[in-house]
């Protein structure tokens, strides 16, 4: 952790690692600090709750949490703090991830966790951006021009998909 981390990644497993490093990409590229650590609900319930229970003090801002299967990890750090806690539901062997959603999803009223889809790590990320941007002005920007650009793209597919005509469209996709 360094001083200056805003938001923390923590993941129940190093299995979860290949999904996370989504939302640690796209903080990355908007230049927010972040840590990130595996830490899980079942398998070291202490050193989870030491850290979520310091994390406000340490000055850190939000809290992406990430499991599959029984996936507490969300729900009991939003026990543990007043921060924000996104949910990252993981893909699951078993149950392709519903099991992972409902329990991150299902919080009892009072302790909410803000879940996004089954392994949607990159908007967890832009999520916690969009959170730390209410008070920086600068990163408010960089949203902004990020969804002018996701906007252009949507207009340029528009203007081929008119010059090419669907067929050829959908070949040029196959390649
Ligand atoms: C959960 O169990 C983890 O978040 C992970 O998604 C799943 C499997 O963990 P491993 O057995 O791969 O360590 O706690």
């Amino acid at each position: 952790m360094q001083m200056e981390d805003k938001v923390a990644i923590i993941m129940g497993s190093d299995s979860d690692l290949p999904v996370m490093k989504e939302a640690a990409d796209v903080l990355e590229e908007f230049g927010v600090s972040f840590e990130i650590k595996v830490l899980s609900a079942h398998r070291s319930p202490n050193e989870t709750q030491e850290f979520v229970k310091s994390a406000k003090d340490k000055g850190l801002k939000v809290i992406i949490a990430a499991a599959g299967g029984a996936a507490h990890l969300a729900g009991v750090s939003a026990a543990h703090t007043t921060l924000p806690v996104i949910g990252v539901p993981v893909m699951s062997k078993s149950l392709e991830g519903m099991d992972s959603l409902l329990s991150t999803v299902q919080m009892p009223p009072g302790i909410p966790v803000a879940t996004v889809g089954i392994n949607g790590a990159k908007n967890a990320g832009l999520l916690a951006i969009q959170i730390l941007a209410l008070s920086d002005e600068s990163l408010n920007k960089k949203l902004e021009d990020y969804k002018k650009k996701l906007e252009t793209g949507v207009m340029e597919k528009n203007e081929k998909l008119e010059n090419l005509g669907y067929k050829k469209y959908l070949e040029e996709l196959k390649k």
